[in-house]
């Protein structure tokens, strides 16, 4: 059984990591298009900078939920057959042990730089505009795809939800594409399609689980392991 779980900004909230719309449409106290795109960073290079290095800072005030562990779980159980795809930029998933992750919008303890295009992990600011480790040159920006920008790994993730039985969406409103058509896709090749979410989000997905990730998302994976036991028998 090959499964794809997709996630967003939700499953990092009872982390005490912000998402991404809940505060009525501001983030961190920003409108998206502010912060988010490429002509606001050559705009005010230094909100942009310091929005970044707020929010790297965040994760060091922050640990994994029961979400992040359960889907580690499952991955550990699945092997190969479980791709975990991530809409969100901080490290939760990988500290509480997923291993097989994509982050399709990028990370926020990373950096690239413009002008040599190297990516380097990256723990401290970026305001101060520090020179590139590789070549020397003020350029660095956050390693995340803004809006207008091609997402990384869709090879990838076509690649996977092509072969998937299940596909599940957990804590996105389902509003930023590509990831927000992933869920059709599943369901042209077949599979089988769950949402998981304190609200009953839009999309058409054949089960929805309601709740907080960390009360809904350790119950879908008994559910489905204990399904897929079955399914051996
Ligand atoms: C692309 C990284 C071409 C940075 C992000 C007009 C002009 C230009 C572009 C467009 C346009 N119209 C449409 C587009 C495309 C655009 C887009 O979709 N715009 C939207 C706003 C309409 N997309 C792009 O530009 C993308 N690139 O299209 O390139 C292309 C086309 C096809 C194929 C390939 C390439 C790039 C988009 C990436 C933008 N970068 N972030 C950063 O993070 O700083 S997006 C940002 O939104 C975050 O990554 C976030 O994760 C993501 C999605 O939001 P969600 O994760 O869903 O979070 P949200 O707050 O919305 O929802 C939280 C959910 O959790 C809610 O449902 C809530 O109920 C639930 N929840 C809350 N608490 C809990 C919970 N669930 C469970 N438990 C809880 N406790």
């Amino acid at each position: 059984m090959k499964v794809v779980v997709l996630t967003g900004a939700g499953i990092s909230a009872e982390s005490g990591l912000a998402t991404f719309r809940d505060a009525d449409g501001l983030w961190e106290g920003h409108r998206p298009e502010d912060v988010a795109t490429p002509e606001a960073f050559a705009y005010d290079r230094a909100l942009v900078q310091r929005f970044y290095d707020e929010r790297r800072a965040a994760l060091a005030r922050v640990q994994p939920n029961a979400a992040h562990r359960a889907l580690a779980d499952l991955e550990r159980r699945l092997g190969d057959d479980f791709l975990l795809v991530t809409q969100n930029v901080d490290d939760l998933h990988e500290r509480a042990g997923s291993r097989r992750v994509v982050h399709m919008h990028g990370r926020l303890r990373h950096v690239r730089c413009e002008e040599c295009g190297a990516r380097l992990e990256w723990e401290g600011t970026l305001v101060d505009e520090p020179p590139c480790p590789e070549c020397d040159r003020p350029a660095l920006r956050p390693d995340v795809v803004w809006f207008g920008e091609y997402p990384y790994g869709m090879d990838e993730i076509h690649a996977a939800i092509e072969q998937v039985d299940v596909f599940a969406a957990i804590g996105t409103s389902g509003v930023v594409y590509p990831a927000a058509g992933f869920v059709d896709y599943a369901h042209a090749v077949g599979a089988h399609t769950v949402a998981l979410n304190t609200v009953a989000t839009g999309g058409d997905f054949h089960t929805t689980y309601v709740g907080p990730a960390t009360e809904v998302v350790p119950r879908w994976v008994e559910d489905l392991l204990a399904g897929r036991l079955a399914a051996l028998d």
